[in-house]
């Protein structure tokens, strides 16, 4: 009788077992999965939520590899500028991203529940595990960074004036080679301060800038 109730308890520990093996299965297929492809020997600057990324990335369905997106291909072939970490993209990349190099290569698998769900997005269909293959080129601290915020900051008294943002919109602009006149920077500021300056003082704190907190993907 002893005997019977010892292999009892035996099957019971398995079945325990096994049921573990199998939540813990479950949860990492909602997990995202990154495969270095290429690292350069320098990385210059990591990825960190809130930098602008410019990145080239294919995407395919995992079911079939067949590629439902190419950025090389799609509009003017460019590669995208995008703020990481923000959900620009979705959330599966933003994950997929995270630390990722200039001029690194990753292979990132994304789960439906962190990519288009249920429903999918056409071109992807419902329930679609996706695949993107991602290149990155190029690494810049965003303009809701902590660095952007201090660089603004001309006279160091940690809030912004107009002035100051303006100075700041045009350098940007000379150095990606954007030709803008003076009434354009004006109404970006304006827009700037009419959607952060809270309490209508005219200069912005940190606070307003909504300068975005540490990593928490
Ligand atoms: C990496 O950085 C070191 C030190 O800055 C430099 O000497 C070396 O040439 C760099 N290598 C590459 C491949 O850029
Ligand atoms: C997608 O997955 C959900 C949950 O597993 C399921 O209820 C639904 O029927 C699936 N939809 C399609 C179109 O396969
Ligand atoms: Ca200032
Ligand atoms: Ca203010």
């Amino acid at each position: 009788m002893s005997e019977r109730l010892f292999l009892y308890f035996i099957l019971c520990l398995h079945f325990i077992v096994v049921f573990i093996t199998l939540v813990c299965a479950t949860d990492s297929t909602d997990e995202v999965q990154i495969e270095v492809i290429y690292l350069p020997e320098n990385c210059t600057q990591k990825a960190r939520k809130g930098d602008l990324l410019h990145a080239h990335y294919d995407g395919y369905l995992a079911k079939d590899g067949s590629q439902f997106y190419c950025s090389r291909s799609a509009k003017d072939g460019q590669p995208h500028w995008f703020v990481h970490g923000v959900g620009e993209v979705i959330k599966g990349l933003d994950i997929g991203l995270k630390d990722m190099c200039p001029g690194e290569k990753r292979k990132i698998t994304v789960p439906p529940s962190l990519a288009f769900g249920e429903k999918g997005k056409d071109p992807v269909p419902p329930n679609a595990t996706l695949i993107f293959k991602v290149e990155l080129l190029h690494v810049r601290r965003g303009p809701r960074s902590m660095e952007a915020f201090n660089e603004m900051d001309h006279n160091n008294d940690r809030t912004l004036t107009k002035e100051e943002v303006k100075e700041h919109l045009k350098m940007e602009a000379k150095k990606l080679n954007v030709q803008k006149d003076e009434s354009y920077f004006d109404a970006v500021v304006s827009d700037v301060f009419r959607r952060n300056d809270e309490d209508a003082d005219g200069t912005l704190t940190i606070k307003e800038y909504n300068v975005y907190e540490h990593d928490e993907l």
